[in-house]
């Protein structure tokens, strides 16, 4: 396996990859971009994806096998379209597809899918998880077993219209001089049934323990949580959507507040930039995607990966793409 910045799937596109070492390879839960030619909006309607593919790989080979379809929207009684970036959670023995999809409302929730193995096949639940709202699932295990999701994505995501605690068609983002939208976090129930507690704000600082404002775009979470724990410390890794950038801020607490700390990729050809971090037989990777198979058509993406090297002060080395 030799991390590479080249796309890993050629033959769908692929977006949004979350990445997990299971039976020792590592499986990636991505969304699958459909072609089409509609246009771009700020509400996300190019995003039309229908169902997921699950991909795996492991240390002998650069191969990536593809698991094929293993969920549709069809077979998902309260979906009605736009199944959006999933995650993968193992918990009590099963494997958990946790993904966004628009209900038969057009609201953005958050469903699951059970499996025996990390590649399917998933049932998916009957109902949607009970108080979810909005996009991007990022689960989270901690070392005591209990399970974390993380999980907002402002515009197409809606997370703006839950600013004052429940769901206002005509919410809209704070003033640039306000706090930003945070993000959402939430315990599972043991039995990973659904939430064990209302989600709550995920606050993220800056250097002087200044809430992070609205108009602070270079830093402000967008989207595409990600948690990643490195000794005691965790760190929160997110996209800034409109400055196009994957940041991080690190804590004490799966909870936070967080601290704002710096970049871990800069722009990559087309919008939006998500991504996850895994750590494999002694090196952690950075897995993410860009647009370089159709040449930057934004809904038409490729998943991608590189190695991700932190310093000696536990600081995350910045990566920069390059194209040719
Ligand atoms: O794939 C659709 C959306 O684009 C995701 O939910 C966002 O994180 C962005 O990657």
């Amino acid at each position: 396996m030799k991390a590479q910045n080249t796309p890993i799937v050629t033959n769908l596109f692929t977006a949004d990859p979350s990445a997990h070492v299971y039976l020792d390879k590592i499986y990636i839960y991505p969304s699958h971009d459909i072609p089409h030619n509609g246009e771009d909006n700020d509400n996300g309607d190019e995003y039309q994806m229908e169902d997921y593919h699950i991909f795996s790989m492991d240390e002998n080979s650069d191969e990536v096998t593809d698991h094929g379809m293993v969920l549709h929207q069809d077979d998902v009684e309260w979906v009605s379209n736009q199944m959006w970036a999933p995650d993968c959670v193992f918990k009590n023995g099963i494997y958990h597809l946790v993904f966004p999809a628009r209900d038969k409302d057009g609201n953005f929730r958050l469903g699951i899918a059970e499996g025996k193995s990390p590649e399917g096949p998933f049932t998916p639940r009957k109902e949607c998880i009970e108080g979810s709202f909005s996009i991007d699932p990022c689960s989270f295990i901690d070392d005591d077993e209990k399970v974390y999701f993380y999980f907002g994505g402002l515009w197409g995501g809606q997370l703006e219209k839950y600013r004052t605690g429940s769901f206002d068609p005509n919410g809209t983002e704070p003033p640039k001089n306000e706090h930003a939208v945070w993000p959402k976090v939430a315990l599972m129930k043991d039995d990973m049934t659904g939430f064990a507690e209302e989600p709550r704000d995920l606050v993220i600082l800056d250097e002087n323990g200044k809430e992070l404002l609205a108009g602070d775009e270079d830093r402000r979470y967008f989207e595409d949580p990600w948690m990643y724990k490195r000794g005691d410390k965790y760190y929160f890794t997110y996209s800034t959507g409109t400055t196009h950038y994957i940041v991080y801020a690190v804590s004490d607490s799966p909870y936070g507040p967080f601290t704002y700390q710096g970049r871990i990729l800069e722009p990559v050809l087309g919008w939006t930039t998500h991504h996850s971090i895994v750590d494999y037989h002694g090196k952690t990777y950075l897995f993410y995607h860009d647009c370089e198979l159709s040449n930057g058509i934004n809904h038409r993406r490729n998943v991608k990966y590189c190695e991700l090297n932190f310093n000696a002060d536990g600081t995350i080395q910045t990566i920069t793409p390059e194209y040719k």
